[in-house]
């Protein structure tokens, strides 16, 4: 249980509770006294991680800050308190979040998304994970409803094995992006499920950056197969033994239990209606990966590449199904097109290592996409009564590298989009609705990161505009010309900076192969190289049943020139943007306290200018300056009207006119609130508290005295 524990009693003593909230500092920012400032803000958030108190209200957003060590606060019995509870009645919470949606979800039956966003190692996925929990515990179900219910949580171990990785910054980083529905029926059981994915990083399968580590799965499978399963994926047991797995020099994580985890994947897969011989070919495309980046190359007279040994390619035919001869040719020719007719033509070396890793990226992408089907099949309800639906939404968060290639530019520029998406839908919503509703308003300034998305989306003029131009002369477009375009295009955008135009300022040589957008978040410079796609052949007659689902062999007479990756993730980002926009939202802003990833730290620094880029400040400013709390007539009238006279038991008037009355007999003051078209708005969250505190109160002498009671205040 929290510090700041509930009344247990009843009691409305509001000064005792202030002075008790002051301790541990405010639960919500909007009650700090002093002004809004960074200063004030900050300190109330140490005050509180201080006492282990991670998380904090923004009015209805919930600021958490990663404790990096296991809290007392994910009980089953800390999950029944925050069951149909409102809000200000409890420590701020997930699980409050969590409950809130659900309770307006069945009541309103109507749609809710929940996004969770932060930077890489701030504590998404971890939340993500516990709101899904609270579901699972908290929400009605039946003997029939139990596989469903399992099968949504033990999804999360298999993506994350296949999806998550060790990285500098997170010990389980996600390396895609997961957008996932819960389904509920009418009585609110949770029914089923459906998940999205988003551009998982690939680059990772064949190489890491010191300190990193591959995908989960490759350590579990060394370190947790069995004797005999590993014999026959022909894997030795070393992880040092394989190139693509040691590049990072970490094969073995402190924090991590490989073993432990890879018993939860193997129990998850039953669980998830996975076959054995699905698990076979699944095991054997992991395998493959990893014989794969074995492969080693030499050039033979003419200086072609040539297969050095062929231990590794033999197993790869094996376990793929594929014709020995063909993926040999395969991977150390490519085919041309000459006056309509193809031909082979052979590689050199560097072509060739360029061409295994890109078959390793493009089989290890590709199952993952079959994987997310494959679970989807499994969480799929078939009946078609209408059901309404909670997403959560967690991606990767935005990170800045040493070297940013384009897997970091999409995953910053997703970023970007629901920086937007929350922009829209809080600071620029909140300041309409004030408008909407007639009440009087000074605006609030804000910087709407707008500018930055459309320099990176926009028709014809954005970034990956001209990418797509580039991509459209082949053999002319190099990483050159490509930035040269840029430079031409957006050169002067204020948000766009080049090499170039950088080292102008410090009279450095010029070298073109950079550029940096100036994100929201921060400054981060990305190299050229890599923005090509290499085209390859695709393993369509294998006999491993999952390389067929995924390299279909009408792709390959598809002719049509395909979209690129970057356009791809563009449109799917487009169409998350809508899904998220057609629901009501909930959001987690999640805080990274250090970068050691130690408990009780936390790094001033850092998180000033995580505050700051998240835009709490303004967001609180916002919320300060209006009004901390509004409610529909009828429904503020339907929760106090036994607090007057004139609204007790029944009111039969306008709800709007009930509500005036209801106020004036508590005694609100001018000041404290305002009366729009369909909504009260209340000021400060400490008159509602006290008008909460006295309908508890009133609740808790009913039920003693028979007597009716009406309650004034002071
Ligand atoms: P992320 O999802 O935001 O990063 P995670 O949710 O994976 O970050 O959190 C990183 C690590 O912090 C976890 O593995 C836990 O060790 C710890 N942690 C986070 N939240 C909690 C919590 N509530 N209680 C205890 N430990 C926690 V990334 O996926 O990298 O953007 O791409
Ligand atoms: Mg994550």
């Amino acid at each position: 249980m929290q510090k700041e524990d509930v009344d247990e009693n009843g009691d409305a003593n509001m000064e005792g509770a202030l002075i008790a909230r002051d301790k541990v500092g405010v639960q919500d920012f909007v009650l700090l006294d002093s002004h809004t400032s960074e200063a004030a803000f900050l300190n109330n958030l140490r005050k509180r991680y201080q006492e282990n108190l991670i998380y904090t209200y923004i009015g209805s957003l919930l600021v958490s800050v990663n404790p990096y060590q296991e809290l007392d606060i994910y009980t089953v019995t800390q999950m029944q308190l925050y069951r149909g509870v409102n809000f200000f009645e409890l420590p701020p919470h997930l699980y409050a979040i969590a409950d809130n949606a659900y309770r307006v979800m069945c009541n309103e039956y109507n749609n809710h998304f929940i996004l969770i966003s932060g930077e890489s190692g701030a504590g998404k996925t971890e939340a993500s994970k516990k709101i899904l929990q609270y579901y699972a515990v908290t929400c009605p179900t039946t003997e029939q409803l139990q596989t469903v219910r399992d099968r949504l949580l033990l999804s999360n171990p298999v993506l994350e094995a296949f999806g998550n990785a060790k990285t500098l910054r997170n010990d389980n980083s996600s390396r895609f992006g997961k957008y996932m529905d819960i389904q509920f029926d009418f009585k609110g059981a949770p029914v089923g499920g459906h998940i999205l994915s988003y551009l998982i990083e690939k680059s990772r399968v064949v190489h890491q950056n010191h300190g990193e580590r591959n995908f989960h799965i490759f350590y579990q499978l060394l370190e947790g197969g069995d004797k005999d399963l590993l014999c026959w994926l022909g894997l030795e047991r070393n992880p040092q033994k394989y190139t693509y797995l040691i590049q990072g020099r970490c094969a073995k994580v402190f924090s991590i239990n490989d073993k432990n985890d890879w018993k939860i994947v193997r129990k998850a897969f039953s669980i998830i209606d996975f076959t054995e011989k699905d698990i076979e070919h699944l095991f054997g495309i992991v395998a493959s990966v990893l014989h794969l980046g074995n492969i080693q190359f030499e050039e033979d007279s003419n200086g072609h590449a040539i297969i050095r040994d062929g231990t590794q390619i033999k197993w790869i035919s094996k376990l793929l199904g594929a014709h020995l001869s063909i993926l040999q040719e395969a991977l150390t020719h490519r085919k041309i097109e000459a006056r309509s007719e193809e031909v082979l033509s052979p590689l050199n070396v560097d072509l060739a290592f360029y061409a295994r890793d890109a078959v390793a990226k493009a089989i290890y992408g590709r199952t993952f996409t079959w994987l997310v089907n494959k679970i989807n099949g499994s969480l799929a309800n078939k009946d078609s009564t209408q059901k309404t639906v909670i997403g959560l939404l967690d991606i990767y968060g935005f990170e800045v590298l040493d070297t940013n290639s384009f897997e970091q530019f999409c995953i910053n520029y997703c970023n970007e989009k629901l920086q937007q998406l929350l922009i829209e839908m809080t600071l620029k919503a909140e300041q309409e609705e004030y408008e909407l509703e007639g009440i009087e308003w000074e605006p609030i300034p804000y910087f709407n990161n707008k500018i930055i998305c459309d320099l990176v989306e926009q028709k014809h003029k954005g970034i990956i505009s001209i990418l797509d131009e580039e991509c459209l002369r082949p053999g002319e477009a190099t990483d050159l010309s490509f930035l040269e375009k840029l430079e031409e295009k957006v050169g002067d955008h204020a948000h766009f900076v080049t090499r170039k135009l950088a080292d102008q300022k410090t009279r450095k040589s010029i070298d073109w192969v950079d550029f940096r957008l100036l994100h929201y978040a921060g400054e981060v410079t990305y190299c050229a190289g890599n923005f090509y796609l290499l085209l390859f052949q695709v393993l369509c007659n294998s006999k491993n049943s999952i390389m067929r689902d995924c390299f279909l062999l009408s792709e390959l007479d598809n002719r049509r020139r395909p979209e690129t990756v970057a356009t791809q993730f563009k449109n799917s980002l487009t169409s998350l943007i809508e899904i998220l926009m057609s629901k009501e939202p909930s959001y987690i802003r999640c805080i990274k306290p250090n970068e050691n990833k130690e408990p009780g730290k936390f790094d001033d620094f850092l998180i000033r200018h995580q505050v700051k880029y998240l835009g709490l400040m303004e967001h609180l400013r916002v919320r300060r300056a209006g009004f901390a709390y509004r409610r529909k007539y009828e429904l503020f009238l339907q929760r106090y009207k036994s607090l007057c006279p004139a609204t007790w038991p029944h009111w039969h008037g306008p709800a709007a006119e009930g509500v005036e009355r209801l106020i004036k007999h508590i005694g609100y003051k001018p000041e404290e609130y305002k009366l729009g078209r369909t909504k009260i708005f209340i000021r400060f969250p400490k008159t509602l508290f006290a008008t909460e505190d006295a309908f508890e109160y009133r609740k808790h002498l009913l039920s003693k005295a028979p007597v009716p009671l009406v309650w004034d205040r002071g």
